[in-house]
């Protein structure tokens, strides 16, 4: 924490913003003490210790908040405040969010709880919180100006209601929601079943997170806020590729992963190696006979989905959005298509006038990913990731699961590249390539003519009561 206070205070954003929001010390001193985290590494999941038991999932590059019992109920304590975002190594964003990152923290209930969730608002301007697919009274739905008043700066409210049913929820503001949206603020919700659910299968591991999008001008900090579709930085939990950790798991093991889309675009998410089926939406769980195979979900904006897989091939398995743009990171997208183009008389010319000029994206554009040209400070390359092989020349929402026969139950370390078996891997043919062996119909058609019958055959007849006869 007093690392984060430091870095604020040293490249001065802390001023105004935190100041005209501080809270007093004798106002928070009742509310349950609030937690803050600002690693973005992913925690390991969160055991209950008190309330009523369940499995935890894991949040990717997040953490789960801690509550505390009072008389029965589950109290939580959201801190809405500007956070300082490591969204890749090497490139850091100023974005608000809660409890010391974006996203806030993920909140896990069991069906059936009564929750009491303090929000107090540290940011700027005022805010409020909706609790996205929840049951609850109409006034603890949390729309500014609809069902409640502003949460001001510098004030905290009390949100009261009864996790009513299970399923995969999120929750973000219904206050200047285009600002505070593009700024990160969101976190995710989980409700477990509270006993044996019959569409809610236990799984050895269960990831959530949030697809989110940022418009950061290369070099700068603070995400632009206008931006309607034309996002540079694609990411999950308010990390790009290659920052985003690994799905880790044991093979054979039965993986769920939630997802929800806080972005203004759909998100087509796409696993190799295994099919998936989609076991339940923000609508609550799907019924087992709505459930069919796929490889790709789409996540249209403001939904969730919960896909759920046997994890039974070894190996790296990407993982990604399907849609090109959205596993690149910051580039000026006004690039023309230059393959096929030959530069040569024109580079020398240029190269007169500008020394450094580069031709770029004549063979494509995967030289981006290992060119060492100069970026601007705090800017990722746009296409990146070292693998076993090479670049992976990928960004933005990308990942891997790493399927192992070693990794132990409850171990959601990164086991390291893959080893494949002798003979296992895509290779280089170096010998002389032999005439491949190709079909030849009678005629060479596609569609060969009928087998000629020769005259002076017998036929046998078949009769339509199935007696044959002659
Ligand atoms: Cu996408």
């Amino acid at each position: 924490m007093n690392s984060r206070r430091q870095f604020l205070k040293t490249i001065g954003i802390a001023g105004s913003a935190i100041a005209a929001a501080s809270v007093s010390r004798v106002a928070m001193a009742a509310l349950p003490e609030p937690v803050l985290q600002n690693k973005p590494d992913t925690m390991p999941p969160l055991i209950p210790d008190s309330g009523r038991p369940y499995n935890p999932v894991v949040t990717l590059n997040g953490w789960t908040l801690p509550w505390r019992m009072n008389n029965g109920v589950k109290e939580f304590h959201l801190v809405a405040e500007p956070v300082v975002r490591e969204m890749a190594p090497g490139m850091k964003a100023h974005l608000w969010g809660y409890n010391g990152q974006s996203p806030g923290p993920t909140i896990e209930v069991v069906e059936g709880d009564r929750l009491r969730i303090f929000v107090t608002n540290k940011l700027p301007e005022h805010t409020s919180i909706h609790w996205h697919g929840q049951r609850l009274p109409n006034g603890m739905d949390g729309v500014t100006g609809l069902t409640q008043p502003a949460i001001r700066p510098g004030r905290t409210f009390v949100y009261e209601f009864v996790a009513r049913r299970p399923g995969t929820f999120m929750y973000h503001p219904h206050a200047d929601e285009m600002t505070q949206m593009a700024m990160g603020m969101m976190g995710f919700w989980v409700t477990h079943p509270k006993s044996k659910h019959p569409l809610i299968d236990e799984v050895h591991r269960d990831f959530c997170f949030l697809l989110n999008a940022y418009d950061v001008d290369p070099g700068s900090y603070t995400p632009k806020i206008m931006t309607m579709l034309d996002f540079n930085l694609w990411s999950w939990n308010s990390r790009i590729f290659p920052g985003i950790d690994s799905f880790n798991v044991s093979l054979n093991d039965k993986v769920r992963i939630r997802m929800g889309n806080l972005t203004m675009t759909n998100h087509p998410i796409h696993l190799h190696g295994h099919e998936f089926v989609v076991t339940g939406t923000d609508g609550g769980p799907v019924p087992k006979n709505a459930r069919w195979a796929e490889v790709t979900t789409d996540v249209a904006v403001g939904q969730m989905r919960q896909i759920e897989f046997v994890a039974d091939e070894e190996g790296d398995w990407a993982i990604h959005c399907h849609k090109s743009h959205h596993t690149m990171n910051a580039m000026g997208h006004d690039v023309p298509t230059m393959i096929g183009v030959d530069h040569r008389s024109v580079v020398k010319k240029i190269t007169n006038l500008i020394p450094d000029y580069m031709v770029m994206g004549e063979r494509g554009m995967a030289d981006m990913a290992e060119m060492q040209m100069p970026i601007p400070d705090n800017t990722i390359p746009m296409m990146t990731g070292e693998g076993p092989f090479g670049s992976v020349e990928m960004g933005g929402m990308f990942s891997v699961v790493k399927v192992r026969k070693n990794q132990k139950p409850g171990d959601y370390s990164n086991p390291g590249w893959f080893k494949h078996s002798p003979g296992t891997v895509a290779f280089e043919h170096t010998g002389i390539m032999a005439e491949p062996a190709r079909f030849q119909s009678e005629t060479g058609q596609s569609m060969p003519l009928k087998q000629q019958t020769n005259t002076g055959i017998e036929f046998e007849i078949r009769k339509p009561s199935g007696h044959s006869g002659h």
